[in-house]
């Protein structure tokens, strides 16, 4: 368990050390969002390696030619610098006789409490939850004797990305003395972002008037001001931000409406206080987690791991703005670009799809909304129908995947990344999304608008990229399976079974696929010739054609690395083709997507051959082979695959989360608690319930919606409670025996 960083079960998460060296941790998970605008938890005052980060939700931008679009890192809006009779104030300073920085995830309040030799301080912050334009900052500091504080805060947009700057100059302004404005575009997607500050000073309460200097300087404004304070006297700092865009969804797209929006909305939230505006986004965290919460009891550090990964999963989207996908890292840092992968359609939508519905609908629709982009991707290449990109990142950015990586052991170059041009199952699994949305939610209003169609689109790409051959066998070459290990494979099981999927699907709905292009013909053709490996004399699945062919290799140095990817200390991409070692979860996931394709002996056998030769160097992995475990009755494992996965971003490593959180693994946590442990899946039109809890677990309670239905669940060792909240009847499958729970019933 990491050292540093500690948990309790009543929603708080404390670092009781500052880690100087390695800050990023900290910055990282205490990140506090709302789904549209995030901030990482840098501190105010600045320490060497901090990554101060500030997003807006689809703020994209190309910094350069030779590069790809990411999320923009925005003006830095925390910085507050702080002097005593001329001495800046730091950790360093004098010292520390006592320090805890805490994030309450029940209402994403951010507090640190720092008590040094002369004076204590108090940080708090907030990004709304209310009002998603807003963060919130105060800091209060009390000295024991009389002292002159003086006081340097403003807006810095000197911040880049790692050294890519995205911003012009801009226009910078200040107002009243305290309300300072920078307005500034982007490079190459001409987006502007607006962000104001106004600081406000109170003495023992009283808010008094601050002769406060203006410095503008390089891409940076900055408020100067200086006070006395009197011993025993607390002086509080309180600093609103406001941070608009041409992007946002409500306004027409200029600047200068952004300009005027922001002028308009920040005119009522700077003159309301601090506690008022952290009570209405508190108020709004309160129903969040009344949806979402799941509480476990006999585990404390279950209960408060689950909740991290919920909080988490809270703040990487609003599900507002139907333009936005959620990045492999949230927005909690500049991983992977902010870009969205397959790890939203298959790793967090079961957790929006059954909590908030709406969100699961949302990001679906971002895929719609990227339609066109994905069917000019399918004709560049020659194809038909919709290709989506592997990395997605604004609607019409279409492929991003950079195209170099890590280093290269043999060649001493840097890795050319292949998966943008050939990780291709990420069009079978929106699809597969799609459907899966469908059943839990029923939402016929979704599908006849969108669902059906994106279905027809990727099928239509499918069946015009199957390659046939002289025996009348469909099959596909040429692909990364989601084992990244393993590039140029032919016929991958996950992905062929997941294209199969998408066929089945597009036939079964041709009627209502209201696509003008859709070949019937074809697609059938491609639904009934594809390959689909099947189990050998022992049950295996081939991963590819020619696996079984590949040699084995001693894993055991890599599986108990510290760090992911060591692998590649020791061979390149070309040498581990040869080998039968995968990075993550592939045939496995079979098991779980499309478990009932499968025998359970099948499943079985699968897990026992391929857990052993995987490295789980992505954080894709480790969820998975929870739920597979737990299905095939391995219950010890399953267990302590969720330990690990709970402690992915939580565990001691410093470095793991450094450039954000996994996404996909918080999603994962969720679904080993609660599809996992419970055992709950949608079968055969009835949510099936079939618990097998883990032993440290006295119970379990959480809510579901299904079928448009609020079902609030508590589940003991050997008792199944289930109240259905909603007005309507579901069919529930409760350990295999069906029942009808009419609305506000219990069983
Ligand atoms: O999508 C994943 C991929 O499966 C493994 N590498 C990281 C990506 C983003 O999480």
């Amino acid at each position: 368990m990491n050292s540093h960083i500690t948990y309790s079960d009543d929603f708080m998460i404390k670092e009781t050390r500052f880690e100087f060296d390695n800050p990023s941790k900290t910055e990282s998970l205490f990140t506090q969002s709302n789904g549209y605008l995030a901030l990482r938890c840098s501190t105010e005052e600045a320490y060497c390696f901090q990554k101060r980060d500030m997003f807006v939700n689809g703020v994209f931008d190309k910094a350069m030619d030779d590069e790809v679009s990411e999320i923009a890192n925005l003006p830095d809006i925390i910085n507050l610098e702080l002097y005593k009779n001329g001495k800046r104030i730091c950790l360093h300073s004098s010292p520390v006789l006592s320090y805890e920085r805490t994030l309450d995830i029940s209402d994403g309040l951010l507090t640190r409490k720092i008590r040094q030799e002369g004076h204590s301080l108090t940080y708090e912050r907030f990004v709304s939850m209310a009002e998603r334009h807003l963060a919130a900052q105060r800091v209060r500091f009390t000295g024991s004797e009389d002292c002159t504080i003086s006081i340097i805060t403003g807006i810095d947009g000197q911040e880049t990305n790692m050294g890519s700057q995205h911003f012009h100059e801009g226009v910078m302004r200040f107002f009243n003395l305290n309300e300072l404005e920078m307005a500034s575009r982007t490079v190459s997607s001409g987006v502007t972002a607006v962000i104001s500050s106004s600081v406000k000073i109170l003495l023992d309460g009283k808010e008094i008037g601050m002769k406060w200097a203006v410095d503008i300087k390089r891409r940076a404004i900055y408020l100067r001001g200086s006070i006395d304070v009197k011993a025993g006297s607390e002086l509080t700092i309180c600093k609103l931000s406001c941070i608009h865009s041409s992007r946002d969804a409500e306004g027409d797209g200029s600047s200068d409406d952004a300009l005027r929006r922001s002028r308009e909305e920040r005119e009522v939230l700077f003159s309301r206080s601090f506690d008022d505006l952290m009570a209405d986004s508190s108020a709004v965290w309160k129903r969040l987690w009344e949806n979402c919460d799941v509480k476990i009891t006999g585990n404390e550090r279950d209960q408060a791991l689950v909740r991290f990964a919920l909080y988490h999963l809270l703040i990487m989207t609003d599900g507002k703005d139907d333009r936005l996908g959620i990045g492999a890292k949230g927005l909690s840092g500049e991983g992977y670009k902010g870009h969205s992968f397959w790890d939203t359609e298959i790793f967090l939508l079961p957790f929006y799809q059954f909590t908030q519905p709406e969100k699961a609908e949302a990001l679906l629709s971002y895929r719609w909304n990227c339609l066109e982009s994905a069917r000019k991707k399918a004709a560049e290449h020659g194809f038909r129908g919709a290709m989506f990109p592997w990395e997605s990142a604004w609607i019409d950015d279409g492929e991003t995947t950079p195209l170099w990586g890590g280093a290269d052991i043999v060649t001493g170059t840097a890795m050319k990344i292949l998966t943008g041009e050939l990780e291709l199952h990420v069009t079978a699994d929106i699809a597969y999304a799609v459907q899966a949305y469908y059943e839990t939610t029923g939402d016929d209003t979704f599908m006849n608008e969108k669902g059906y169609r994106l279905i027809g689109e990727t099928a239509m790409f499918w069946a015009s990229f199957i390659q046939w051959d002289e025996d009348g066998s469909g099959h596909i070459r040429n692909v990364i399976g989601p084992d990244e290990y393993k590039e140029h494979v032919d016929d991958n099981a996950y992905t062929n079974y997941m294209v199969h999927h998408n066929l089945k699907l597009a036939l079964r709905y041709k009627d209502r696929i209201g696509m003008k292009d859709f070949d019937e013909g074809l697609v059938r053709k491609a639904e009934e010739g594809l390959y689909l490996p099947q189990p050998d004399e022992n049950g295996i699945i081939e991963q590819f054609a020619g696996y079984h062919e590949l040699m084995d290799l001693d894993l055991s140095k890599y599986r108990s690395a510290d760090v992911v990817g060591t692998i590649y200390e020791d061979y390149n991409m070309d040498q581990l083709r040869m080998y039968k070692v995968s990075k993550q979860a592939d045939t496995l996931l079979l098991f779980i997507l499309l478990a009932h394709d499968f025998s359970p002996e099948t499943a079985k056998a699968n897990y026992d051959y391929y857990e052993g030769r995987c490295l789980h160097d992505s954080s894709l992995s480790r969820g998975t082979h929870c739920l597979i475990a737990e299905r095939t009755g391995r219950h010890e494992e399953a267990y302590r695959f969720f330990e690990e996965g709970l402690l992915t971003d939580f565990g001691s490593s410093l470095k793991s989360s450094a450039e954000g959180i996994h996404s996909a693994c918080m999603g994962s946590i969720w679904q080993d608690a609660v599809p996992g442990f419970c055992g709950i899946e949608v079968l055969d039109g009835a949510l099936s319930v079939n618990p097998h809890l883990p032993p440290s677990w006295d119970s379990i309670a959480f809510r579901l919606f299904y079928q448009g239905q609020r079902l609030h669940f508590s589940i003991a060792k050997e008792k199944i409670g289930i109240v259905n909240e909603g007005s309507k009847a579901v069919r529930l499958k409760i350990r295999g025996e069906e029942k009808i729970l009419e609305g506000g019933c219990e069983i």
